[in-house]
């Protein structure tokens, strides 16, 4: 699934913003033709797609719109915890746009009836930000101030960095929903936000990779997912030092830490 580059959200000049009106419409040109290539890979989707194509595509800009409302909080927040606490506790952000498979797979899973309505009314991670934080304690200072905002409204949110997932997946979601001022309205969008560690992050990642080695034996694959566990405890557990290295570290006036040299 692609990952869309991120934007620059602040312009204080019109050239960035034409710039970034062209980029949007480019990427909805792409978006289009990725719709149209993607016809032989499920047809009663790709259908639907067709017949819609313009109310799909409106869709998927609002929820790119969304993203960057999103993305722009996010880096307005790391912007002001760099100031305040003289470093910052986002790593890095990557926003992405569900695809049109893994779109029809999951309205199939869920018997979901195939229609432009029916993604927005029940699919509600389509736009996803995936917020990779320094620390542990950042994922939840994040998430607090996002949903402290006036204008964001929390719709569901899974924890599984205190509850991790029988795989070994650690990090938090957050479904929420957020304004996008258009024209001539406002719209109420709903974004997916992951946050986690650089470690849970790194997990996820290669297990995602391992995850798709289809030709392993029922065995092999079963050995496989207890490494994994194992692995994604490890990795909690240097997640675990390294903010109890990072508390001690806040807790020490710098003339405590002086006299330590
Ligand atoms: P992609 O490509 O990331 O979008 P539901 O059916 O609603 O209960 P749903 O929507 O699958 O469940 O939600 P869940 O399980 O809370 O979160 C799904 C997303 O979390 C996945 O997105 C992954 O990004 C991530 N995720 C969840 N479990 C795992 C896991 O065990 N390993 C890894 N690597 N990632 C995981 P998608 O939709 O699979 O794909």
């Amino acid at each position: 699934m692609p990952i869309l580059p991120s934007h620059k959200l602040v312009s204080d000049n019109h050239e960035d913003i034409v710039n970034g009106l062209e980029d949007l419409h480019k990427r909805r040109e792409q978006l289009a033709t990725q719709v149209m290539s993607r016809l032989a890979t499920n047809s009663d989707f790709s259908e639907m797609v067709k017949r819609n194509l313009a109310p799909y595509q409106r869709l998927m800009t609002y929820y790119e719109c969304a993203m960057m409302e999103i993305e722009t909080k996010f880096r307005v927040l790391d912007a002001e915890f760099g100031l305040r606490y003289d470093r910052n506790p986002i790593e890095s952000i990557k926003t992405r746009l569900k695809g049109t498979d893994s779109l029809a797979k999951k309205l199939n899973r869920k018997g979901f009836p195939l229609s432009v309505e029916s993604i927005e009314n029940n699919i509600f991670d389509v736009a996803g930000v995936r917020v990779v934080c320094t620390f542990p304690e950042d994922i939840f200072t994040l998430a607090d101030a996002l949903l402290a905002q006036d204008d964001i409204t929390l719709v569901e949110k899974r924890d599984y960095v205190s509850n991790p997932k029988p795989s070994g997946y650690r990090s938090l979601h957050l479904i929420v929903e957020t304004p996008i001022f258009l024209e001539k309205e406002k719209r109420l969008v709903k974004v997916e936000v992951q946050l986690r560690t650089i470690s849970m992050n790194f997990w996820a990642s290669l297990e995602h990779q391992l995850r798709y080695k289809k030709d392993l034996s029922e065995e092999m694959a079963s050995q496989v997912s207890d490494e994994l566990v194992k692995l994604a405890e490890d990795a909690a557990s240097l997640d675990n030092r390294m903010q109890a290295l990072r508390t001690y570290l806040d807790s020490q006036s710098p003339e405590q830490l002086e006299s330590q040299n």
